[in-house]
């Protein structure tokens, strides 16, 4: 059987050149023998347009296309590269945003229905974090009940996107000097919906054709997204199902259990994954999938579904982005149930292989082949309920499976608000202690390593470096999306990390707080966190006055997505340092590629770097971080300086003889 698969593989990767995970593979060798196709083989069959992947061709008239491949070259109306990479890059800054902040749309209509009292099954879990948003936006909270403040912040998170003058309202969350500087530049978002069309409309063919200035815009609409609707999104979803805090769950294709109902989630939004869990522990639905001969009825996820349903309930990953196919490939799942964003269209054709029902549920959504049963959160629980119960009906037609038997512990669930309470505990939460271990070297700086799985890369081997490189040089990691999955697999989202892989300082302050060293934050609209964090470590003091000042840098080594763009951008213009991986998608513009790391960074502070070796990647993050230390004045990282306490020590003193022991605690040897 391996000749044979051998001889089938004609010149795409090996599996363990397409993927880092055992589970990958097994799935990978398993696809080639049952002659499937995937996104891995689809990759390397196909290689991406050496003119469209650098940002050279022209697609927004019907004068063209036009392909810039020769220096000086225009398009018919004239255009530069200059001006085409500029206006491909912004188009996907608004695409990306779109997708995002359309999300914060929905939660907030969802809202907006719970208040009412007319969307089944859903309830508020987190009055508080209502209660502090509504103070945030002006809302008054004091004797009202608790609907007519959902009401009301349900309405005015529903007015950022329509508005179309003024400032969106959650920029105030950021640090005044960053305000200022957006809006010396004409960047801070009028309305979320706004700055996206403004992005269209100005790219369209005839409009704006200066790059800084369509750059410029660009940043405005991320930053709609990152301080608009994501951090909408954000926030109603803590608010309709829980702000997160840690638990214990598990990661990987061995999730899928052989003898229950496996259900999976893909997609992005809360809402429908929400109603699901809720449906698959329903009693009748239980006790109707063991008359079909299952033991149980078994939930799990794919993507930012999966972050979003395991941050707050628990719900087992099967996996990132490129799990989606592998996860049917195992022959074993009854229905995947899809909203939006990061969905393959390969699905319902790999699924008709197998017994798998692949089901479309979002308005926006609907795959050729696949079933669309449209969800609707004021029949929320009926409409789950009947997606559960197909998914049982579709249990006995199960033929022959195989799942990888690969699973790793895994500990998310570090909203902001935990992270804030882990560090300082309940009288007197706060971020002093990381400012003050990041300020003394302990911590040397943080990263965040956030993004997607992308095929032209070996899946998840470069999250999976950078995050043990940078954990060895005393860095704290923060993460969301697929490289908080990717971590997850391998065992990095829990506290023996840092035994196992953490520098000597911040070793001592996983030690002393009980906190992974690396942190799973949620879901990528959840990237907002992050900045709610850096604002706050801002605000804590002692670490500069602006976000461009602290030691910190975020990664998307593995990124495929519009989004990813939006959210680089929103980052950078926030202030940040951001390397993306894979590849330049502006790379047709020397110009354009330093206006946005050079250019961008002397305008606001932050910027955008495409860097594609790993070992490049660490480098310049601990550069940047070293900078930053230095610019603050703070001691220069010296990693023999701390790891003299806690467990660590602990060991290293049980390993003593007893006078050694006297000798190293007390400066003199037992007896003296
Ligand atoms: O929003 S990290 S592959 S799942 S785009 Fe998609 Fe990328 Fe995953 Fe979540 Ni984010």
């Amino acid at each position: 059987m391996a000749q044979e698969v051998e001889k089938k593989r004609k010149k795409g990767r090996t599996p363990e050149e397409q993927s880092l995970d055992p589970a990958a593979r097994e799935m990978l060798i398993r696809a080639e023998q049952l002659g499937l196709t995937t996104a891995f083989s689809r990759a390397d069959a196909m290689a991406p347009c050496p003119i469209g992947s650098t940002g050279s061709c022209c697609h927004v008239c019907f004068m063209g296309p036009c392909r810039l491949v020769k220096d000086g070259q225009t398009g018919v109306c004239g255009a530069t590269i200059e001006t085409i990479t500029a206006r491909n890059f912004a188009r996907a800054i608004a695409a990306g945003a779109s997708a995002h902040s359309d999300h914060g749309r929905d939660l907030a209509l969802t809202l907006l229905a719970v208040a009412k009292g007319e969307a089944q099954g859903y309830k508020i879990r987190d009055p508080f974090k209502l209660a502090r948003l509504a103070e945030e936006l002006g809302i008054a909270t004091q004797g009202r009940p608790v609907e007519a403040i959902a009401l009301d912040v349900g309405q005015a998170c529903l007015d950022m996107f329509g508005q179309q003058t003024g400032e969106v309202r959650m920029i105030e969350r950021a640090p005044a000097k960053r305000k200022e500087l957006w809006r010396k530049y004409k960047m801070v978002p009028r309305g979320i919906d706004r700055e996206v069309v403004d992005v269209l409309h100005r790219t369209h063919m005839g409009d704006d054709q200066d790059p800084e200035h369509i750059l410029s815009q660009g940043m405005r609409a991320a930053l709609g997204d990152g301080w608009g609707g994501s951090m909408v999104a954000t926030d109603l979803s803590d608010i309709l199902f829980g702000t997160p805090s840690p638990l214990v769950s598990k990661m990987n294709l061995g999730v899928i259990k052989k003898d229950e109902v496996n259900i999976i989630v893909h997609g992005h939004e809360p809402t429908l994954s929400e109603m699901i869990l809720a449906a698959t522990s329903d009693p009748e639905l239980v006790e109707y999938a063991k008359q079909k001969g299952a033991k149980g009825i078994n939930l799990a996820g794919i993507c930012c579904t999966s972050n979003e349903t395991l941050m707050r309930q628990g719900v087992p990953s099967a996996g990132n982005f490129l799990h989606q196919e592998l996860a049917i490939m195992t022959g074993a799942i009854e229905a995947m149930v899809v909203d939006v964003q990061c969905i393959m269209q390969a699905l319902p054709d790999l699924a008709q292989n197998f017994h798998t029902e692949v089901i479309t549920t979002s308005p926006k959504v609907k795959i050729t082949k696949a079933i669309h049963i449209e969800f609707d959160e004021h029949h929320a629980l009926d409409i789950a309920k009947e997606i559960v119960r197909r998914a049982i009906d579709n249990y006995p037609n199960r033929g022959e499976f195989q799942i990888p038997d690969f699973t790793s512990d895994v500990v998310p669930g570090f909203s902001h608000e935990y992270i804030n309470y882990m560090l300082g505990g309940s009288y007197r939460s706060s971020f002093r202690p990381l400012n003050d271990a990041i300020m003394s070297g302990r911590i040397r700086g943080v990263v965040a390593d956030v993004g997607c799985n992308n095929p032209r890369t070996t899946q998840d081997a470069t999250h999976d470096y950078l995050v043990r490189e940078l954990l060895k040089q005393d860095v704290l990691l923060v993460e969301t999306g697929c490289g908080a999955i990717a971590s997850g697999k391998f065992g990095l989202l829990l506290g023996e990390a840092a035994m196992e892989w953490a520098g000597p300082g911040l070793r001592e302050v996983c030690e002393a707080t009980g906190m992974p060293p690396v942190l799973h934050m949620g879901s990528c609209v959840d990237n907002t966190r992050i900045l709610t964090v850096l604002s706050q470590v801002v605000a804590e003091g002692g670490l500069g006055d602006d976000i461009s000042d602290v030691p910190a840098v975020g990664i998307a080594p593995e990124w495929m997505s519009e989004k990813a763009i939006s959210i680089a951008t929103y980052c950078a213009a926030s202030g940040a340092y951001v390397i993306m991986g894979v590849k330049n998608p502006v790379e047709g513009s020397q110009e354009v590629t330093e206006l946005l790391s050079t250019g961008w960074e002397a305008k606001v502070g932050g910027k955008i770097e495409f860097v594609v070796e790993p070992q490049e990647m660490v480098r310049r993050a601990l550069e940047h971080i070293d900078k930053k230390r230095a610019a603050l004045g703070l001691p220069a990282y010296d990693p023999e300086k701390f790891g003299r306490s806690g467990d660590w020590r602990m060991q290293e003193l049980m390993a003593l003889g007893p006078a050694e022991r006297a000798e190293a605690l007390y400066g003199q040897p037992a007896g003296d």
